[in-house]
């Protein structure tokens, strides 16, 4: 396959209502798309940096960046183009995941679009249906965040994730756990927002019966996971810690963590998402799928990914509406609380052009 050249396209979309997590809130999802023109045919990714270096060390122009001076012009001079000479071509840049990882999925698209291949069949996916999970912000009170559970779970989500952070975690677990019941497949996300010295009072959590309580530390404290694990019930799961495959499998090891949430851009891309899952599931620890506020071009690659056998729990692949009222794919919709495997070849979806015109604020092209 061989490359004509790359667009980088940013698109600015205004989510439904904003969205408050430990490390800050978002009121528009400002995205890095990557589109790859091939001789054969082209090829979508997305890039899941945000406009902040608020979750992760890198943010979109920093990926805008890196791509335009270093990663395509490395890809461009590969030659004959497949998704693993691609993954080589660029593997002299450290660092970097996500935009790698957006890279990776155009080239991917592209060349499993020339083959008349869907991404879920070549990663190996297993369901043509996933369960949907959804993440719930912080909100300014409780009975305002119990109203947004309920019209969650009348919606058919099949879990409920909670943000947290210290001052907004016991009561609001407990107020979702007396409203909804104990049956309600529950969960807590932390984005690194507490330490080592606060394992007392998260082990209050472990009262509630909690799927899994997700990163309560630094991102770069395994031990302190660890010992954080020790001493609480609820089993520690790892989002920002977990860069790669042997990351995750040195985590499980050191008992830093017992669930990984996968997500393809943190580790690089969804083969090395693929390569996670396929290490970790001889383990036996339960995956699941995260979300990074994705369009419906990264929402279906997410999907196919979360098809996979070692995905057993519910992830945070909600519908379109969950975040955006005009997508910019053909939306997805919960039926009976899942989520549609795409069947088309590569990601099996594509932008609608006036949806995509009318919400891009820039469009650079590269020739390859
Ligand atoms: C998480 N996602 O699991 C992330 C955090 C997150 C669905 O909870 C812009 C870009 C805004 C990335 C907000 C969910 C974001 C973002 C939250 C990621 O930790
Ligand atoms: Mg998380």
């Amino acid at each position: 396959m061989k490359l004509t050249g790359i667009e980088l396209r940013r698109v600015a979309l205004p989510l439904v209502s904003p969205f408050r997590t430990s490390f800050g809130v978002e009121r528009d999802r400002d995205v890095l798309l990557v589109r790859a023109v091939t001789g054969d045919a082209e090829g979508w990714g997305e890039c899941v940096a945000a406009a902040e270096p608020r979750y992760s060390s890198e943010y979109a122009d920093g990926a805008a960046d890196v791509l335009r001076r270093f990663l395509v012009p490395a890809v461009a001079a590969a030659g004959d183009l497949d998704p693993d000479a691609a993954r080589q071509a660029m593997a002299f840049v450290k660092g970097h995941r996500m935009a790698k990882a957006a890279l990776e999925l155009a080239v991917l698209d592209a060349w499993l679009r020339a083959a008349g291949r869907s991404l879920a069949a070549h990663l190996g996916a297993t369901r043509d249906r996933v369960p949907a999970g959804v993440s719930v912000g912080i909100h300014d009170s409780v009975p305002e965040l119990l109203d947004a559970v309920a019209g969650y779970l009348d919606q058919g989500y099949l879990r409920i994730k909670l943000k947290i952070e210290p001052g907004w975690d016991l009561e609001p677990v407990a107020a979702v756990r007396e409203r909804f019941g104990a049956d309600l497949p529950l969960q807590v996300d932390a984005n690194a927002a507490y330490t080592l010295a606060d394992a007392g009072h998260l082990a209050g959590l472990d009262q509630f019966g909690l799927l899994l309580i997700e990163q309560p530390l630094a991102e770069d404290d395994l031990a302190g996971h660890a010992e954080l694990a020790r001493r609480l019930a609820t089993p520690v799961c790892l989002d920002e810690s977990i860069t790669s495959a042997r990351s995750a499998v040195d985590a499980v090891a050191m008992g830093a963590c017992r669930i990984v949430n996968v997500k393809a851009g943190r580790v690089g891309g969804y083969l090395e998402a693929r390569r996670l899952h396929d290490a970790c599931r001889p383990l036996g620890v339960p995956l699941w799928c995260g979300g990074m506020l994705e369009t419906g071009l990264g929402r279906a690659a997410n999907v196919a990914l979360a098809a996979l056998p070692g995905f057993t729990l519910p992830g945070d692949t909600s519908a379109s509406d969950r975040y955006y009222r005009q997508d910019l794919t053909a939306p997805f919709v919960l039926e009976d609380g899942h989520l549609a495997v795409p069947r088309g070849p590569g990601i099996g979806v594509e932008p609608l052009g006036d949806v995509l015109e009318e919400l891009t604020t820039s469009v650079a092209w590269i020739p390859a």
